[in-house]
Formats: C-alpha cells, sequence, structure tokens
C-alpha cells in the first residue's frame, strides 16, 4: 500500500524540486496532490519524468485522508495550513521558518539527528531546517562526533535561488540589462545582485544580525549541540543554484586536516573533493542537481591551538531544502509509519 501525498507550494522553486525528488527516489505514494495559492490554481507542474499534476487551491482543500504534507510556501502560509493539515491526521513537514523554534516541532536533517524524530508525535509537525543551516549540519556532525567543537565562523555565499523565482529572474534581467546598457531594476533584492555581492539576507535583527545568520546560530545548536557558538555572516552572491560556506571550527580534542578529510569520507551525506588543483576542489555550478554536501579545500588553522577551515557547497534546492524533506518522509516512512 502507498501513501496519498500533498504539495503545498508546488509551484515555487523548492515545491517543484519536492516533487522530482519523490518520483525520482520512487517514494512510495500511490497519490501525490500539487497544492499552491490562488493565483497558481489550474498550473500544470512535473511529477517526474512522465506525469503532469494540475495545481489545485490551498485554501479550500481539505487534508482529511492525506498521509503525509510537504510544506514548502512563505512561513505565513505555512503557519495557517500547516496546523490545519496535521490537525486532519496528516503527518507535515514544513520547509519555512514558522515552526522551526518550537520546542515540540522536530527540526530533523536525517544525517545528524534521525532519533530526533520521534518527537513528531505532539504536533504531527516535523521543520525542514533552513538551506545553509543543514548543508553546514552535515559537515560538522562527524567533526563534532569525533573532536567536540566549540566554536563555528562560517561565511555563507548563497545563491538567489534560495530567495526564489522571482530571485533567478532578478539576476538575469539585471545581468542582461547591464550588457545592453538597459537601466537597472530591482524589486526583490536590496541591491543590485548581478556582478555583486550582499550581505544581507531575510530581515535585520535588534542586534545588527540578520534573520539568516541567527537562524543559522539557534538552528545549529538545536539540530547539533545547544553547547557549539556559531557566529555567522550570511551572503546573497550572484550564483543561481548551489550555496557555498567557508567554515573554520575550534574544537576541544586536537584535530588535523589529514585526518579530518578521513573523518569526513566516511560521513553519510558528505562527498569530499580536496585536491590542491584546479580540478581538485567543488563550485557551485558544478554541482546543481547532485544530492550530497561536497566539502573541498580542507586545511588546519594554526591560528588557534585545534583548528580548521574547509569549503562546503550543495544544491540549496535539493539537500538545503526538498531532498531534506523527502529524507525526513523517507525516515517517518520506514520508522513510524509501519502497521
Ligand atoms: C536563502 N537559506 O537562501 C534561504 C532559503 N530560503 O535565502
Amino acid at each position: 500500500m502507498g501513501y496519498t501525498v500533498a504539495v503545498i507550494g508546488a509551484t515555487g522553486n523548492v515545491g517543484r524540486e519536492i516533487l522530482q525528488t519523490l518520483a525520482e527516489r520512487k517514494f512510495p505514494a500511490d497519490k501525490v496532490i500539487a497544492l499552491a495559492s490562488e493565483k497558481s490554481i489550474g498550473q500544470d507542474v512535473s511529477y517526474g519524468e512522465d506525469d503532469i499534476l494540475k495545481v489545485q487551491d490551498l485554501n479550500k482543500f481539505d487534508f482529511h485522508g492525506v498521509d503525509i504534507v510537504l510544506s514548502s510556501p512563505g512561513a505565513k502560509v505555512s503557519a495557517v495550513h500547516v496546523p490545519r493539515a496535521a490537525a486532519a491526521g496528516a503527518m507535515v513537514i514544513d520547509n519555512t521558518s514558522q515552526f522551526r523554534m518550537d520546542p515540540d516541532v522536530p527540526l530533523i536533517v536525517p544525517e545528524v539527528n534521525p532519533e530526533a524524530l520521534a518527537g513528531y508525535r505532539k504536533r504531527g509537525i516535523i521543520a525542514n531546517p533552513n538551506g545553509a543551516t543543514i548543508l553546514m549540519a552535515v559537515a560538522l556532525k562527524p567533526l563534532h562526533d569525533r573532536y567536540k567543537i566549540r566554536r563555528v565562523v562560517v561565511s555563507t555565499y548563497q545563491s538567489v535561488s534560495g530567495a526564489g523565482k522571482e530571485a533567478m529572474d532578478e539576476l538575469f534581467t539585471q545581468t542582461r540589462a547591464i550588457f545592453v546598457n538597459d537601466p537597472i531594476a530591482k524589486s526583490v533584492f536590496p541591491k543590485q545582485i548581478a556582478f555583486n555581492v550582499i550581505p544581507h539576507i531575510d530581515a535585520f535583527m535588534e542586534d545588527g544580525s540578520t534573520r539568516e545568520e541567527w537562524k543559522m546560530t539557534v538552528e545549529t545548536k538545536k539540530i547539533l549541540d545547544p553547547k557549539i557558538k556559531v557566529a555567522a555572516t550570511c551572503v546573497r552572491v550572484p550564483t543561481f543554484i548551489g550555496h557555498a560556506l567557508s567554515i573554520n571550527i575550534e574544537t576541544e580534542e586536537p584535530i588535523s586536516a589529514e585526518e579530518a578529510r578521513i573523518v569526513l569520507r566516511a560521513a553519510p551525506g558528505v562527498s569530499v573533493v580536496d585536491q590542491q588543483t584546479g580540478d581538485g576542489y567543488v563550485t557551485p555550478v558544478e554541482i546543481a542537481g547532485e544530492n550530497p554536501v561536497f566539502v573541498s579545500r580542507i586545511r588546519d588553522d594554526i591560528t588557534v591551538e585545534n583548528g580548521l577551515s574547509f569549503w562546503c557547497v550543495a544544491d540549496n534546492l535539493r539537500k538545503g531544502a526538498a531532498l531534506n524533506a523527502v529524507q525526513i518522509a523517507e525516515l517517518l516512512v520506514r520508522d513510524y509509519m509501519v502497521e
């Protein structure tokens, strides 16, 4: 017997990737329902290579009879419809920031804290972490298990797809405008994104950091270890797909690049590509559509007692969003939904 699965936000970047990932990984679904807000009703979305789904109206949809909901609209839409779906008996995996820090909602990266999934019973909701946080947590987990990480300093290089389809269009349109000498139009980003970098993702907070930076700090603590200190600087860069992170860690146990490379090579979800040549490291354009978190440029940081620096890149729409959500659904089915 297969499951009835609904995807909220099915026309967005992440919603489309969720449908693709469900089909690609042969998720045991008998029926898949695509849901979105009014403006997308009746649109076609692909489910795998062969199937097309008609988008239905989220506002009017009755979730009774749906087993699993994968939700990826904005946080405000999730605030309304995720509890509604959970109350109707569905298990909901939400990709927005709405429920991530709720103590009764597990925040899951399957390679890192699968045991926390049991907590879903309290509200019927599971949160998918912020994309950049997921990528970092996958790489930090094996190092934390082996060396106990005290402090992380991370700078991100986040592609425009993390901000949605309109953001991708804005990068494209601005780039073309520069070449043909048209005026630069801005609507998604606060500054020109083409041929520029913007150290501002999500809203500013009172202490001067941004919400994206705050998310990386508090979510890492919830997923991995509340004792880990994280200082994050999040930057939007003019790439279309793939978030990259420059990470520096300080550990309690002595650490070396040579040994860390071996530890990371053995870690689930991590692929180490690390040679000191032009081909020996990974960049965002090379990994679109790939599942692993790629780690390169692993090197000792000799400015502190136990320090390591490395570079990490992954497809933000896949492992940073859709794939992680589908992996959570796979765990649910495997460990919690067996009749
Ligand atoms: C971003 N990490 O890239 C977030 C995903 N929504 O903006």
